[in-house]
């Protein structure tokens, strides 16, 4: 008989992950929800706080406090444990101390019998993910990070107040690196189907402002809130619901590359169709010249992280 209930687990639940966790139980995608943290008693608290919210909610949510059994029948495991950026730190700094704590963490979620999709939040997110699908021994569609979904938001929503327009009718995206080296894909960027650089006021000037910004966007939010988490959050749980409602919807995830851009053996941001068995395909877009220059480029810089893992 079909599986009609869903379970999910997410490790870490510090900022990112309780907002994930609040993200799904508001949007009620899932029927069960498990929280790991190598500090229980944060879990726990987690748990508890977000199940007395149940009672309001749109829906019935089991949520606990489980350990590495729990992983064995999880459709999805999110994995979001790991430092984050402090103020002046770049996300490739995390590199080393989060590498081996995501091998821990796959280690242990793959010896539970895990046979799901990963979802991986912890930063560097594309390097990680590399990480995490080589100590899993997943296919490599079975393991996604959360890529450019979050830059692609805040890409919609630059866009959506220079235009003031509703950041949903945006259509466009970041690829590459999550982080200091990402793309923003001006060339196929339509709002309404027309192209960005035909709407009025919008200049090569309000572009390079507007990707400046959305890049930088976690630096100056870490400046004044010391982490980011709400927009993870819900860009985290768009992919956790695409996987669970097998949408196979187009969404900026880092997917591992097969020569769709010209380059291979890595994760990276580009947009894919996401369903039940994780990523169906990468979308190959016919990019401009100057940015698959930068695109190449960032690929460079997360094989070049790949290797210095110490
Ligand atoms: P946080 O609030 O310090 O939480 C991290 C949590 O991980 C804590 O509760 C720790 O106890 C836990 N933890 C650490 N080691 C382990 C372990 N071995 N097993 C289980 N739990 C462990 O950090 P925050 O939640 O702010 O950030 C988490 C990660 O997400 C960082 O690497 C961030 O850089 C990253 N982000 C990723 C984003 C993205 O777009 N992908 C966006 C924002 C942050």
């Amino acid at each position: 008989m079909k599986k009609t209930t869903t379970k999910v687990g997410i490790v870490g639940t510090g900022f990112v992950g309780s907002s994930i966790a609040y993200a799904m139980i508001n949007q009620g995608i899932t029927n069960e929800l498990f929280l790991i943290d190598v500090n229980n008693e944060k879990a726990k608290g987690e748990a508890h706080d977000l199940s007395d919210g149940i009672g309001w909610g749109q829906t019935n949510v089991t949520v606990f406090a489980g350990d590495y059994n729990d992983c064995k029948d999880a459709d999805i495991m999110v994995i979001t444990a790991g430092i984050n950026q402090k103020p002046g730190q770049s996300r490739l700094d995390l590199v080393d101390t989060n590498a081996k704590i995501m091998t821990d963490i796959t280690n242990s979620i793959m010896a539970s019998g895990f046979d799901g999709i990963l979802v991986i939040a912890s930063n560097p997110v594309d390097v990680l993910t590399y990480v995490a699908w080589k100590a899993s021994g997943l296919p490599h569609s079975r393991v996604i990070g959360t890529g450019t979904t979050l830059d692609t938001t805040r890409l919609k929503s630059a866009v959506a107040a220079k235009l003031a327009v509703d950041p949903r009718c945006v259509h466009g995206y970041i690829i590459g690196e999550h982080g200091d080296s990402e793309t923003a894909v001006w060339s196929h960027t339509t709002i309404g189907g027309k192209n960005i650089r035909e709407w009025d006021g919008i200049t090569e000037e309000v572009l390079e402002t507007m990707y400046v910004n959305v890049r930088d966007a976690a630096y100056d939010i870490i400046d004044k809130k010391q982490a980011t988490y709400y927009g993870i959050g819900m860009s985290t749980t768009r992919i956790v619901k695409a996987v669970l409602n097998n949408e196979q919807c187009v969404l900026p995830i880092s997917a591992y590359q097969q020569g769709e851009y010209g380059v291979d053996d890595v994760f990276t941001g580009t947009p894919a169709i996401v369903g039940q068995e994780g990523v169906r395909e990468i979308i190959a877009l016919p990019i401009s010249d100057s940015e698959h220059k930068q695109f190449l480029n960032s690929v460079d810089q997360l094989k070049t992280t790949i290797r210095s893992i110490k």
